[in-house]
């Protein structure tokens, strides 16, 4: 009947339309998330950043990125243990970055202390605990809590965004394939 065809049709186009409109980290949860460090003002000693303040309002989980931008004339970034944090104790560093644009990606759950090895900096309050709970639900970051991250744009290298880009290709498929059982 002509009326069925065309009502399966149009049902057919809304689905795709539905399927690709939306952007994809919306609906993936565990898709990487990009933070950086201090948000507009960055990693730096001006204008008395919060970063204990700054880092409360965020919900990190294992394979987001934490970015640290700078002039590294001026700073760099240590990261440090728990002991070395409290005490701005820079002499053994459990990594040291000093590019100015330091990309970071998280691995595990717990604690990652960061400090700016520059002395004086950690004591004037350049430093951030990236604490990521283990409890994390699957849908920790709603836009009423937390600022949206700086950006959720994948780029090509990295595991992570890999494994992101794969699953969003199987969940696309497995909605079309649901809209053709639904409408057919
Ligand atoms: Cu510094």
């Amino acid at each position: 009947m002509a009326f069925s065809v065309e009502y399966r049709t149009s049902a057919l186009r809304l689905c795709l339309v539905l399927l690709f409109a939306f952007p994809a980290p919306a609906i993936i949860t565990g898709a990487a998330v990009v933070y950086r460090v201090g948000d507009s003002a960055g990693w730096t000693t001006i204008g008395n950043v919060d970063y204990k303040l700054w880092a409360a309002t965020k919900t990190f989980q294992v394979g987001d990125i934490i970015r640290f931008e700078y002039n590294p004339q001026f700073h760099k970034v240590m990261q440090v243990t728990h002991r070395h944090y409290r005490s701005c104790n820079t002499t053994h560093p459990i990594a040291t970055h000093t590019s100015g644009n330091d990309s970071i990606s998280i691995a595990s759950h717990s604690h990652h202390f960061f400090l700016c090895g520059v002395p004086g900096h950690c004591q004037s309050g350049q430093k951030v605990d990236i604490n990521v709970l283990h409890n994390n639900s699957p849908l920790p970051k709603t836009p009423s809590l937390a600022p949206p991250p700086l950006t959720t744009t994948p780029t090509p290298s990295g595991a992570n965004h890999m494994l992101s880009g794969f699953e969003e290709m199987v969940l696309r498929i497995g909605l079309l394939s649901f809209a053709f059982l639904y409408f057919y």
